[in-house]
């Protein structure tokens, strides 16, 4: 088991509780699917995979990180479970899918419509994982089911929940951050030590912005939340 024990980094500050959370517009948008981990491997790739029992058969990991939202909330000592990003690449993604040399800008994909890209050499460190466990439950619809991003060196917006997708691209043509928050408010690496929080805007608009924000979208989705965990109890 890894650790990951450090001090806040620049511009955040420590919630207690781990929340669901995630942009205002797909607050009221859920995932069918939460119970069996099925998602395509696709994009500049020789062969797309639907890939299902490949994915039971990888190493299993578990991990403590720090959480880091770009809306300044961190949440410390999150323990997670899953297949490190590594070794899914490759033991599945090379052999089965065989992406064309320089496909390295990777897009994820949510069942909600999210959409998030990494470069494919920050999702090979060591403590990135496809997580379907949190504190030793499954997943559950508030954060990310059936299986979820956790890639602690990257901020939060970054971790793609209800994963239905996993692109690999010889270029940026492919991705846009959803819409209406333009790419501008993505960046491509999203590191939390440099402060990647967006491109061109600066720091001392930012860090305020996103702070003012943060409880509105906090409180959407929850409420939304709520909503779909009482129509559950219905059925
Ligand atoms: N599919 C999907 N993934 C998502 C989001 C989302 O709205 N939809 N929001 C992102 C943001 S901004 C954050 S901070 C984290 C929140 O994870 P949590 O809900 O487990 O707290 O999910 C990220 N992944
Ligand atoms: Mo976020």
């Amino acid at each position: 088991m890894t650790t990951d024990q450090k001090p806040l980094p620049p511009g955040q500050f420590e919630t207690l509780s781990f929340d669901r959370f995630g942009l205002g517009r797909f607050a009221w948008r859920f995932a069918k699917n939460l119970d069996t981990v099925t998602f395509r491997i696709a994009g500049d790739v020789a062969q797309p995979v639907q890939v299902k029992d490949q994915f039971a058969a990888l190493p299993r990991v578990e991990q403590v990180s720090d959480f880091h939202c770009v809306t300044t909330w961190s949440v410390r000592a999150v323990h997670w479970r899953g297949v490190r990003f590594a070794d899914f690449y490759r033991q599945v993604v090379l052999p089965q899918a065989k992406p064309q040399d320089g496909a390295t800008v990777v897009v994820l994909r949510g069942q909600d419509g999210y959409r998030v890209s990494m470069l494919l050499d920050d999702l090979l460190a060591d403590d990135v994982l496809l997580a379907d466990t949190l504190d030793g439950q499954p997943l559950g619809l508030a954060h990310g089911a059936p299986l979820r991003l956790v890639a602690p060196a990257h901020y939060g917006y970054k971790h793609a929940k209800h994963i239905e997708a996993i692109e690999f691209w010889r270029d940026r043509r492919h991705y846009r951050f959803p819409l209406p928050y333009p790419n501008l408010m993505d960046h491509p690496r999203g590191r939390v030590a440099f402060e990647e929080r967006a491109r061109f805007l600066p720091m001392w608009i930012i860090r305020p912005l996103y702070r003012f924000l943060m409880p509105f979208a906090r409180h959407k989705m929850r409420t939304a939340l709520e909503h779909w965990q009482a129509a559950q109890r219905k059925h």
